[in-house]
């Protein structure tokens, strides 16, 4: 099938406008992150590639996902963060990164709670189970889950189709880590870590950041400085780019490591979606993305099967992937 023949219909409800001539750096190291128009395709298609590849971020505008159902769903994420201590905990099933991962001491602001697998009926219903969820705040969970998904996967259908890629249904049935995340940020903590730099594991995240509180940074590509993201306009989401979507990009795709920290002294609140990869199938990058010039970066590789790599070699901004690389890229 012609990818144009693949495209899904997403009618957009209107979303606050963002001015489209952006600077790719203002000034005090404040980013200025691409923007793309989620109902401007294929106008976008350079515009995402060049995002995917230069920054490995971008914000999105004219989305589909209600402003009423992202308030909703970051009340909820609050409301169930400001549970006792002892509840979230019950969330914890002794799998590192699953489930409630407390205040540490590599991270002593931050706490989140999460759900590997959200789209799994009992795996959800088992976390709600555990922490006395309401009917009505699981509604409003799986109605964001739901509207994230098919984002996920319109961006992903545009992003292959942009590459001049065949690849029907791209990233249907992929496992998304659910998590909500507060940092509990203070006037006296100032200039401490909420997040330390890392990159994410997915292949594709979707983050709705906390609109008033700022605080994440991001390391740019060219230049390896660490700059700053403003927060999120209100309405507007963030895609972030994993170690995975640079493995199946043939590390065209820049995997950003990114952290946050404490510059306002105000707590921060964030929901976050990560689109892992395939469940079954192996990571690997599409034969047209490989050539004589640009060899075979990395090994396939199960999705899994780097979770646990990265996880055991404490590799969290993206070393892990060099367990995966290929001899003949090897640069000698
Ligand atoms: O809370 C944020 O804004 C960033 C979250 C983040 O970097 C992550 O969960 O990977």
């Amino acid at each position: 099938m012609h990818p144009m023949q693949n495209q899904q219909h997403y009618s957009p409800t209107p979303q606050p406008k963002i001015p489209k001539k952006r600077r790719r750096k203002s000034s005090m190291n404040t980013s200025c992150i691409p923007v793309i128009d989620i109902k401007d395709f294929p106008g976008q298609s350079e515009k995402l590639i060049a995002a995917c590849e230069e920054w490995g971020c971008f914000r999105i505008i004219n989305h589909k996902i209600p402003l009423s159902l992202m308030s909703e769903m970051k009340a909820v994420g609050e409301s169930l963060l400001s549970l006792p201590m002892e509840i979230k905990r019950k969330t914890f099933d002794g799998v590192v990164g699953k489930g409630y991962i407390p205040p540490s001491e590599i991270n002593p602001l931050y706490e989140s709670l999460g759900v590997y697998d959200i789209a799994l009926a009992e795996v959800f219903h088992s976390f709600c189970d555990r922490l006395n969820v309401s009917t009505h705040q699981r509604e409003t969970i799986l109605r964001y889950f739901k509207a994230v998904e098919e984002l996920a996967r319109y961006i992903g259908g545009k992003l292959v189709e942009a590459l001049g890629l065949d690849i029907p249904e791209f990233m249907q049935g992929w496992p998304c880590q659910f998590r909500l995340l507060k940092y509990h940020f203070t006037p006296e903590s100032v200039g401490s870590n909420g997040a330390r730099m890392h990159s994410d594991l997915s292949y594709l995240t979707i983050l709705q950041d906390d609109e008033s509180v700022g605080g994440l940074e991001l390391v740019d590509k060219q230049s390896g400085e660490i700059i700053d993201v403003e927060p999120s306009p209100p309405g507007t989401l963030l895609v972030v780019l994993g170690d995975i979507a640079k493995a199946w990009s043939n590390g065209r795709f820049y995997n950003v490591k990114h952290r946050v920290q404490n510059k306002e002294g105000k707590p921060r609140v964030s929901v976050v979606a990560f689109f892992l990869g395939p469940k079954e199938a192996k990571v690997e990058a599409p034969l047209e993305l490989v050539g004589s010039d640009l060899p075979r970066a990395y090994v396939p590789f199960d999705v899994e099967e780097y979770r646990m790599v990265r996880l055991s070699t404490r590799s969290s901004t993206g070393e892990a992937l060099e367990h995966f690389r290929t001899t003949s890229s090897i640069k000698i």
